[in-house]
Formats: structure tokens, C-alpha cells, sequence
């Protein structure tokens, strides 16, 4: 089984209509979209998925900003996805990102950056359980796999 990622467009992302650009974004790139719920994170999640950044400045105004509207929450599927996410990501802040990237593209803002990604397959594990069940994550092969991989023989 190819590695997993969790990707969150983030309030901002939904109230800015970002939603179909960023999945189509993923899509194009040959990503496989497993599991995938629209919701507002509450508080408590939010919490726990930024556990690993409590005590830092910034923690009590992330929290606030994932749980103060909707979100696309989502796991994509694909060899290497993670990095190849973050990439796509860009740099955390949309001033730094570069051009071509989803925040560099997109946000100009420090806090508010559009969509949130696993950085580890440690954090991986850690964050899709936060939003999903495995009755939740819908196994299937792509019809394409062999032209996207190049395992044509
Ligand atoms: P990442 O989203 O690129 O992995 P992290 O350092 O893990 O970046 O930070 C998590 C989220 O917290 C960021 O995406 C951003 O929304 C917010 N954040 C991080 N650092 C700051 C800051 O210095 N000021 C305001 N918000 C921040
Ligand atoms: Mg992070």
C-alpha cells in the first residue's frame, strides 16, 4: 500500500472557494483521494492535531483559526505523497512561498496559509486517526496506475 497523507484546506481556504482548485491540484498530479470529509473542526481536534506545537506563540491562534469555519479534510494516497505534498504546499508562511506552490499561489498572510499537510509518515499516523476511522478510508486501485508510475510492463 502506496503512503498515506493527511491534507486539510483550512477555513480560509473554503471561504476563499480554494476547495476545487487545491483536490483538482492533487488530482492532476496523479494522487489518489481515499477518504475525504467536510466539517468543522471542533476546538478539541484541533487541539490534539496541533498537540505537538502547544507552548509556542502561535498555538492558541492556530487552534482558533482551524475550528473558526469549515474545512476540506482529506487523505490522498500515492509513493513519496508526502513530500510531493509539501512541496506543492510550499513554505509554511504565503510570503516565503514560492510562486507555483498552493500558499505561494495563493495567500500572502502569515497565520492564514490555505491548507495543512502531514510532514512525516509518523504524522501521518498520528493525524489521519484524528478524523477518520479505517471504515472510513475507501481502498481501490486506479486505472492509471501503470502510466502514472511508469510500470508499464
Ligand atoms: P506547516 O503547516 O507548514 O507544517 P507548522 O510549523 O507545522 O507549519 O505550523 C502549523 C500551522 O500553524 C501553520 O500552518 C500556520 O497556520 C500556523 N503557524 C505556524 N507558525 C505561525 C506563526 O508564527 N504565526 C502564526 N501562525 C503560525
Ligand atoms: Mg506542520
Amino acid at each position: 500500500m502506496a503512503e498515506k497523507t493527511l491534507i486539510i484546506v483550512k477555513p480560509d481556504g473554503v471561504q476563499r472557494h480554494f476547495v476545487g482548485e487545491i483536490i483538482s491540484r492533487f488530482e492532476k498530479k496523479g494522487f489518489k483521494l481515499i477518504a475525504a470529509k467536510f466539517m468543522q473542526i471542533s476546538e478539541e481536534l484541533a487541539r490534539k492535531h496541533y498537540a505537538v506545537h502547544e507552548g509556542k506563540p502561535f498555538f492558541e491562534g492556530v487552534v482558533k483559526y482551524i475550528s473558526s469555519s469549515p474545512s476540506m479534510v482529506m487523505v490522498w494516497e500515492a509513493e513519496g505523497v508526502i513530500d510531493m505534498a509539501r512541496k506543492m504546499m510550499g513554505a509554511t508562511f504565503g510570503y516565503d512561498a514560492e510562486s507555483g506552490t498552493i500558499r505561494g499561489d495563493f495567500s500572502c498572510s502569515k497565520g492564514y496559509n490555505l491548507i495543512h499537510g502531514s510532514d512525516s509518515p509518523e504524522s501521518a499516523d498520528f493525524e489521519i486517526p484524528i478524523y477518520f476511522t479505517g471504515e472510513d478510508i475507501v481502498e481501490y486501485d486506479l486505472a492509471d496506475e501503470k502510466w502514472l508510475y511508469g510500470k508499464n510492463d
